[in-house]
């Protein structure tokens, strides 16, 4: 490949650089496949001229509100122009009808103010500045005009800025659809806003990567009626990070009301029998206990008052904040074996102290929570043994308590607050938010980001093919003639992950149901079954790990705890302990169990379940139109100012944006109104200006000019194929280069 030919000698170019992505530079020299280019770091640096990209010399300072406003769309010109708007605290920026949204880490109140949500109402897409709001409002609009459902997905990384965004997206739309009521009563757009805190303080946490970070997947569907007011909502959430209860590693939290709880007025501290939260096993695992930016004294109070707009009473909120003392007290029981049997027994006295504190809580026998956890029957022909469990099995029953009670507890609220909210079963339509959690690929991958990569897997496939199918519906408007563009489909992923049978969710829900499975032979099951997949590998040095090549990049998971993971079953012995409870909410997040299944722990799929869930998500959202928001994390340091370019284009990379635009260069990638593609190149074809053409002929002859092919003319655009606005800025550059010297010549001859 020989250099593209408006790059000369002196052209100002973008080349790679290990350090900041993308350098910026001077062309020196051009040999064949090289070009030698001075970079503005002072490097001297040779590149294959198939890596050197033009940089547009007309960028203006504070960028474009529009990639496709950028006269070179390439990875490098994508990132300066997000830098330079980051710059100047313009965190939003378009790529066609994609959002893109830069976490400012700092508050910009003047951007969501009452009075901008006012401006934003009922005007174009493109007329004002880049903002959640507008996609709000143009999702609005188009549920009104088309009368089609629609839905907005958020995404990006943790702590990119999804559920902040969200919330602004609620916020308008609750705005938009809102209506005024006299009575007294919540709205249900106001229940559906208070919702927020409610399950952010039990299901969000500090994480390393977010203070506030959500555990939880959810997507809240609010309803319509006939004349665009909210009529109903309904949230629904995804996989609860379970582990968190009773696992925690420095510098995270634990979910932010147990710390609420602890920091509760003096009376409640005393009523439910908590205290300092460095005495609970189940948060001392870490260090960290508070948080600069939360006041969970204050945070108890609002979580408190939130309930009770959401309708959560008084009596309910105490059994709640009784069960989240009873799960603390129950993490500081330990067992020991016992003096006369093999079987486990609270270790001292305090151990004992605090399982009774437990029962007391749970309302529940003391004796049968010591049993529950240190005891199992079994059934082996009709015979009834009771087995008793040594102290680490005892510890890892304990564990499961808490851990299903938690997310029973959590269950509960979801449901409470949608009975509370209510749905409208006749509404004609909806909008959907959907606040899920990005692609994971850390050093240690377990079955959470299995699901999780999952999930983005199949939104990752729902996203390509809409943007494809966008991208040609604007061909289509422009009346120009387009043939079929290729994109990489991830099908191939979701097979591998999902297929059935086959798959390895099928797999892993085979060996969960054959007793004598461990994750060795499970994983020994993958390596065989594909090790021809192309989309599968088998780590070299591992003999338990293995690695999925997924779009966005690769992962490599440790089995070890799959299995495990993998099994939603309640023990019977917990079932029935709690059930008992003589508190009335306690028993009824237990309800009995039918009789057949109560006394066989029959296995049920955690991933199963999950991949049903999605699948009935991505059904909804076939039948919407989508709208999707692509938050960026500027920085791993949670700091405003920042902007770490490598970090994000990987980002913009993993959430497709690349891929969004690499569909748009293999057809017209740069598209320009007419007028402005007049103003730019008329110097080619001076004679356009004399009057006699109209703004379709003058681009016409400007285009035929300059002997290019394969572009169109549109209705309101000029369509050029890649490389070709660069061509065409070669050729203007040669014209005033050559006016240049023109001038300067006259100059001269003046003096
Ligand atoms: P996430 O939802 O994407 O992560 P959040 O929405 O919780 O991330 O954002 C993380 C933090 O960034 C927030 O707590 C704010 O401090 C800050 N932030 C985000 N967006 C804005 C904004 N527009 N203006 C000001 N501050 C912002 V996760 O749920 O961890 O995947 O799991
Ligand atoms: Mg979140």
């Amino acid at each position: 490949m020989v250099a593209p030919s408006n790059i000369i000698a002196g052209s100002i170019v973008w080349v790679e650089d290990p350090e900041v992505a993308w350098i910026d530079g001077e062309v020196k020299e051009i040999k064949g496949e090289k070009i030698t280019v001075k970079c503005t770091s002072g490097k001297l640096v040779v590149r294959k001229t198939s890596n050197v990209y033009p940089k547009d010399p007309e960028f203006p300072p504070s960028g474009v509100d529009d990639m496709t406003k950028l006269a070179y769309l390439h990875e490098p010109g994508v990132l300066q122009n997000l830098r330079c708007r980051f710059d100047i605290n313009e965190i939003y920026t378009y790529t066609g009808g994609i959002l893109i949204a830069i976490n400012p880490f700092q508050r910009l109140p003047h951007l969501y103010e009452n009075r901008v949500m006012e401006k934003y109402k009922g005007a174009n897409v493109g007329e004002l500045s880049p903002h959640p709001f507008a996609i709000a409002d143009s999702a609005y609009r188009q549920m009104i005009k088309e009368q089609i459902s629609q839905a907005i997905l958020v995404s990006g990384e943790s702590g990119a800025g999804k559920t902040e965004s969200t919330k602004m997206l609620m916020q308008y739309l609750a705005f938009m659809g809102g209506r005024n009521n006299n009575t007294g009563e919540r709205s249900v757009e106001q229940k559906v806003l208070e919702s927020n805190p409610v399950l952010e303080a039990f299901g969000n946490a500090k994480t390393v990567r977010n203070n506030n970070s959500s555990r939880f997947g959810k997507f809240v569907e609010i309803q319509f009626d006939g004349r665009g007011r909210i009529s109903g909502a309904a949230i629904r959430t995804y996989l609860l990070e379970r582990s968190r209860v009773c696992q925690v590693s420095d510098p995270e939290r634990n979910y932010h009301c147990f710390y609420m709880l602890c920091a509760a007025p003096p009376e409640d501290v005393e009523k439910f029998k908590v205290g300092n939260p460095r005495t609970f096993h189940y948060l001392n695992q870490s260090n960290c206990f508070e948080l600069d930016v939360l006041d969970d004294s204050k945070e108890y109070l609002e979580t408190k008052r939130a309930m009770d707009i959401v309708g959560i009473n008084q009596a309910e909120q105490e059994a709640i904040f009784r069960v989240v003392a009873a799960i603390l007290h129950l993490g500081n029981v330990e067992f020991v074996k016992g003096k006369k049997t093999d079987g486990a027994e609270p270790k001292d006295d305090k151990s004992r102290m605090h399982l009774k504190t437990a029962a007391d809580l749970f309302m529940c026998d003391e004796k049968s929570l010591e049993d529950s956890l240190c005891k199992r029957v079994i059934v082996t022909r009709g015979d009834r043994i009771t087995k008793s469990l040594d102290p680490a099995t005892a510890a890892i029953s304990r564990d499961a308590l808490a851990k299903i009670v938690y997310s029973k507890l959590f269950d509960w609220l979801v449901q409470k607050i949608n009975i509370s909210i209510g749905q409208d079963l006749e509404s004609k339509f909806l909008i959907g938010v959907l606040d899920i959690y990005g692609f994971e690929s850390f050093k240690t991958n377990s079955f959470e980001q299995f699901c999780i990569n999952l999930t983005n897997e199949k939104l990752q496939q729902h996203f390509n093919q809409h943007v494809f199918k966008m991208e040609q519906e604007e061909y289509k408007k422009e009346q120009i003639d387009w043939s079929y563009i290729e994109f990489v489909d991830n099908q191939d992923i979701l097979d591998l992950v999902e297929k059935k049978p086959g798959g390895i969710i099928a797999l892993l829900d085979e060996a969960c149901m054959f007793p004598r499975s461990t994750h060795e032979t499970f994983a020994e099951k993958l390596y065989q079954t594909f090790k021809d997949h192309k989309r599968f590998v088998k780590p070299k040095l591992s003999r338990t790990d293995f690695t999925i090549c997924h779009y966005a990049g690769d992962v490599t998971y440790q089995t070890e705890l799959f299995l495990e993971k993998n099994k939603d079953l309640v023990v019977p012995e917990h079932q029935a302990l709690l059930n008992a409870s003589k508190c009335s909410f306690v028993s009824s997040l237990f309800p009995p169990l039918p009789e057949e299944t109560s006394k066989s722990s029959k296995f049920s799929s955690i991933a199963t379940g999950f991949k049903q869930q999605l699948q009935s998500l991505l059904e909804t959202l076939n039948a919407t139109e989508p709208h999707y928001v692509r938050c960026i994390k500027p920085n791993n340091a949670l700091k405003p100012g920042i902007f770490e370019n490598n970090n994000i284009l990987q980002q913009l990379r993993c959430g497709g944006v690349m891929e969004a635009i690499r569909i748009s260069t293999a057809g017209f990638p740069s598209q320009k109104m007419f007028r402005e593609f007049i103003n730019r190149f008329s110097i080619l074809a001076p004679e356009v200006l004399n009057g006699s053409y109209n703004d379709v002929a003058a681009s016409k002859r400007i285009l035929e000019k300059s002997n290019l092919s394969g572009y169109q003319v549109g209705k309101t655009k000029v369509f050029l194929r890649a490389g070709q606005m660069a061509e065409l800025d070669a050729r203007r550059g040669a014209v005033l280069g050559v006016s240049a010297i023109v001038i300067q010549r006259k100059v001269r001859a003046y003096l």
